[in-house]
């Protein structure tokens, strides 16, 4: 007679993980690849950076921006399994400029730009968004969002990347910049979503290097 725990051990659903060999990471920002690099080392997942201009389209969504990227990606890489990054600083006093447009502001005005705009601002309140998209092949894609609260610095404090100098985080006396690149790493916009990919990646898939 067959023994009850023996079947319903053997009725176990088994979840089958779809095997991904290389992850390429499209961005021509290096400091991002270096980032996600340390934020998906303990995970286990591996991933390899290519420097490419991408697709970003016109959209206060930046989680659509992020999957237009993503699509543009994976096509371009010859249908290989793309993971890309699009970041930007909400400003609540500016209704959120510059928002999806950030990297344009941070070319034209530059950081001492929003030091400038902000002067006299009492409201300094920003959020720092980054939207992963996953685009493992060509049905799917996966869109992964982390958020940091904080506010608009009153001047430039570091030297780090980006708007690091400008930008602290909620309950923290220090810029992203200040706080090096373990510090940030530890709670930042970033690292609360590439965590989110992660979870969900190892637990639909798996990377096997040869
Ligand atoms: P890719 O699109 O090629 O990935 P990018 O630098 O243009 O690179 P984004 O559009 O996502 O990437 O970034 C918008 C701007 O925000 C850009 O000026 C970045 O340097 C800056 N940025 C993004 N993440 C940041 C972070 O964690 N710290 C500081 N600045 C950041």
């Amino acid at each position: 007679m067959m023994n009850q725990g023996a079947s319903a051990v053997g009725n176990k659903k088994r979840t089958v993980k779809h095997l991904i060999r290389k992850l390429y990471f499209v961005t021509t920002n290096r400091n991002k690849f270096r980032e996600v690099q340390e934020i998906l080392k303990p995970f286990g997942i591996r991933i390899t950076h290519k420097n490419q201009d991408l697709l970003e389209i016109q959209s206060r969504n930046i989680d659509l921006v992020a999957q237009v990227k993503a699509r543009d990606a994976y096509s371009r890489f010859m249908m290989n399994p793309v993971l890309v990054d699009d970041s930007g600083v909400f400003i609540d006093a500016f209704s959120g400029f510059p928002g999806v447009n950030s990297a344009y502001a941070y070319k034209t005005i530059g950081l001492d730009g929003f030091i400038r705009l902000m002067k006299g601002v009492r409201d300094r309140r920003a959020v720092f968004v980054t939207s992963v998209a996953f685009k493992p092949d060509s049905t799917h894609d996966f869109v992964f969002r982390g958020e940091v609260h904080g506010a608009i610095a009153k001047r430039l404090v570091g030297t780090r990347w980006g708007y690091d100098p400008i930008f602290i985080p909620k309950g923290h006396s220090k810029t992203y910049a200040e706080m090096g690149a373990v510090g940030k790493n530890a709670i930042s916009h970033r690292k609360k979503a590439f965590e989110a990919f992660a979870r969900f990646f190892n637990e639909h898939y798996c990377q096997r290097f040869k």
